[in-house]
């Protein structure tokens, strides 16, 4: 008979949801037992969606769950690093969302806890690594046809973001892929950083900077820009265009059937992140339980990954308004990681 494995899902909302769904309906060899959330409502509805075990607020007590095997965590951005150290404390598998903890230090904690078990046990919800165009642009860039790679112009735009959103999630919420998919696809860490503010549009003032520029330099001294919209934009629109010695690469549009009428060319920008990325995300949670099922460990973005962008979202937003690149200082990357 086919293992199962069998997963709890900490956070029920959209994203949180999203994976309950792609876990119970699209995932091979894996189930969701077990949801909670700290809005105890949030857990019952989508447990009784699905007919599988709500825990309610008791995030503690589904993680200690014997039958819960792997733990999914989809909460806020604060919650990461406690919900990750508790699945840790349990020696469980741990897939969770982006980013990793709110801060470096926090990430810390875990890289080191993980080094006291001795083997991989997370696996952070970059999901750009499994987008087919990203993939692809990796693929080029690494096969060296095209020279080194020498600069990225990125942009990241949003329709809009949850109350209680600041500037500083600009940074560690949002831009935080890019601080991901750039060293992924340049194989190369950061140097230095800034964030700048521009012009604020009029049509955005919910009190939080929009837009702002994220500025990096990587140790091979290529030179990244990425605009970062957090709300009000058109669609939402993910552009990375990768310059190198002999050409450039350009992450494509998601499939969409392009129109041909009135003497116009069109097709459909999308404005849900989640729909953007939504093979991203399946193929993302196929891989993790398929590398668990036969290697016993991830092998996708790890907790190095999700310390790097954030030691790299903590400069950046220590950079505010100082106009100074300030150096992006990582600790050695420990054996584990190699
Ligand atoms: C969300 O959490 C994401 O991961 C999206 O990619 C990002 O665009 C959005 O702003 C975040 O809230």
């Amino acid at each position: 008979m086919e293992k199962v494995l069998k997963i709890g899902i900490i956070g029920c909302g959209a994203i949180g949801k999203d994976h309950c769904r792609r876990i119970i309906e699209t995932v091979p060899g894996a189930t969701v037992v077990a949801v909670s959330d700290y809005v105890a409502a949030a857990a019952d509805d989508t447990a009784a969606k699905y007919g599988i075990k709500s825990y309610g607020n008791d995030c503690d007590g589904m993680i200690k769950d014997p039958e819960v095997e792997a733990v999914v965590i989809t909460s806020i951005d604060p919650t990461h690093h406690d919900y990750v150290m508790k699945t840790l404390a349990e020696e469980k598998w741990c897939f969770c969302e982006k980013p990793l903890s709110q801060n470096a230090a926090d990430c810390e904690d875990i890289i080191k806890r993980e080094q006291e078990i001795g083997k991989r046990l997370v696996q952070v919800g970059f999901m750009r690594h499994y987008d087919r165009g990203y993939a692809e642009m990796k693929r080029i860039i690494d096969s060296g046809e095209l020279g080194a790679p020498l600069m990225i112009h990125a942009c990241h735009r949003n329709v809009s973001q949850p109350d209680g959103f600041q500037t500083e999630m600009g940074v560690s919420n949002v831009a935080i892929h890019e601080l991901d998919i750039c060293r992924w696809l340049l194989g190369d860490e950061y140097k230095s950083g800034q964030v700048l503010k521009v012009r604020q549009s009029a049509c955005s003032t919910k009190g939080y900077d929009n837009p702002q520029i994220v500025l990096l330099e990587t140790q091979s001294g290529a030179r990244i820009d990425v605009e970062v919209q957090v709300a009000d934009a058109y669609g939402y629109d993910i552009q990375c265009q990768v310059v190198c010695e002999k050409g450039t690469v350009n992450l494509p549009d998601p499939y969409a059937v392009v129109k041909r009428s009135n003497a116009t060319r069109s097709f459909p920008i999308l404005t849900d992140w989640k729909d953007r990325f939504i093979e991203a995300y399946d193929i993302e949670l196929t891989h993790w339980v398929k590398t668990l099922e036969e290697k016993g460990e991830p092998d996708g973005p790890s907790a190095w990954d999700g310390y790097a962008a954030c030691v790299a979202a903590d400069t950046l937003n220590r950079s505010r308004g100082t106009n100074q690149f300030l150096p992006i200082e990582m600790m050695d990357k420990p054996a584990l990681y190699k």
